[in-house]
């Protein structure tokens, strides 16, 4: 047993009594914002993605540093958005595109990360606008998500050829594209949701499955007053309940344009952040996490090389592990690992300060992550860049 795991055993046989039964099952939506959406105590970034059960408040699940951490970059702008099978989504069964050509990829393109956690791609802007009839036609997919045959759907920005951007279209394997729905039938579906006028939807900017009415689920530029709402396309177009841009409780006018459902326990993901994550050497820094087990305990390591090594459902959270066990700093953690374990407060929060240790004046990379004991989850990993 290396030293990892034995760190893990013994902080799991402290926990294990404290693990809690599966969590209630029910659906949660995944989603992006167009522009930076002020959520309570935070600000999401227009390239992250949040969390969203109605009842409950939403909240940045896949944070800009940990996309940096993995990615290289922070996205520019998430605008679509899948989580690949049940249970908790993690880095593992996420995938996205973005809205501009960015980490060597296209906008229409649809990525996901690999088992090593490179950027892979699942289907290719090229591929995708053949399939379409418009072949070498510069697209960008802004919405995409697939039926329960596992078929493509996708819908995209900026009207080409014939295809308009409201259009939602059906990608069967290796067969001309099928349309769906026109931009003006999507209009239809909203008109008879909100039961009022409304003469434009300006483009579909989000298409997602519904598990629960097992229908297709979408959201619109236009009106403005419900380009925050799902919408599903059974009972000729209705909000998805609890769904409705007034539900989600957004400080600032907030348009959706990536969205996915995904069945998940009803829990919290531990969220780690920095104040600053350029340091100089000396430097005080402070942590901020949130997301974990109220009052349960969490084990806070860094390491000054990164791996990838991912776990299954059974330590949930972002089941991405990062920080390499072989390196010199994390070994000398590890080694005393009693010292860094903290409590969550009663809303599962901590702040941790870390005065910034002499690296014999290089500048290195620092991994930090933390382990939600009580949870069993993993947080986001972050970089800190010691100057
Ligand atoms: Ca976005
Ligand atoms: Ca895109
Ligand atoms: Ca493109
Ligand atoms: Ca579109």
């Amino acid at each position: 047993m290396g030293q990892y795991q034995a760190v893990c055993a013994v902080l799991l046989s402290m926990v294990i009594g404290t693990v809690s039964e599966a969590n209630a099952q029910g659906s949660a939506l995944l989603f992006s914002t167009s522009g930076d959406a002020q959520l309570p105590g935070r600000t999401a970034d227009d390239g992250e993605v949040s969390r969203f059960v109605p009842g409950q408040t939403p909240h940045v699940l896949f944070n800009a540093s940990g996309l940096e951490t993995l990615l290289g970059e922070v996205p520019g702008d998430i605008d679509g958005l899948h989580f690949e099978g049940p249970g908790r989504p993690s880095y593992r069964n996420l995938q996205f595109s973005l809205l501009s050509n960015q980490l060597g990829f296209k906008d229409g393109d649809i990525l996901a990360l690999d088992s090593a956690g490179q950027i892979v791609l699942v289907r290719d802007e090229d591929s995708i606008a053949t399939a379409l009839g418009i072949s070498g036609s510069n697209i960008d997919v802004d919405g995409f998500t697939y039926n329960e045959s596992g078929e493509l759907l996708v819908t995209i920005d900026g009207n080409v050829g014939t295809i308009q951007d409201g259009d939602v279209y059906r990608l069967p394997a290796g067969a001309p594209a099928v349309l769906v729905y026109t931009e003006d039938q999507v209009r239809l579906f909203v008109e008879t949701a909100l039961g009022t006028p409304v003469t434009s939807i300006g483009d579909t900017l989000g298409l997602a499955w519904d598990p629960t009415s097992r229908s297709l689920a979408f959201c619109v530029q236009s009106p403005s007053s419900d380009d925050a709402t799902v919408f599903v396309d059974d009972q000729g177009g209705r909000a998805v309940p609890g769904h409705r841009e007034s539900d989600f409780g957004f400080g600032n006018a907030v348009e959706l344009n990536a969205i996915a459902f995904t069945s998940a326990p009803t829990d919290g993901y531990p969220l780690l952040d920095v104040d600053d994550s350029s340091p100089a050497e000396g430097a005080t820094i402070q942590f901020s996490l949130e997301g974990g087990s109220p009052n349960g305990l969490f084990w806070f390591v860094a390491s000054g090389g990164r791996t990838y090594e991912t776990f299954g459902p059974g330590l949930g959270g972002t089941e991405v592990w990062l920080l390499d066990r072989q390196n010199a700093l994390y070994q000398q953690l590890a080694g005393s690992w009693w010292r860094y374990i903290g409590r969550w407060d009663a809303q599962g929060s901590s702040n941790v300060t870390v005065q910034v240790p002499s690296f014999g004046g290089q500048p290195v990379a620092a991994y930090v992550q933390a382990f939600d004991m009580s949870g069993s989850a993993l947080s986001n990993a972050l970089t800190i860049h010691v100057n």
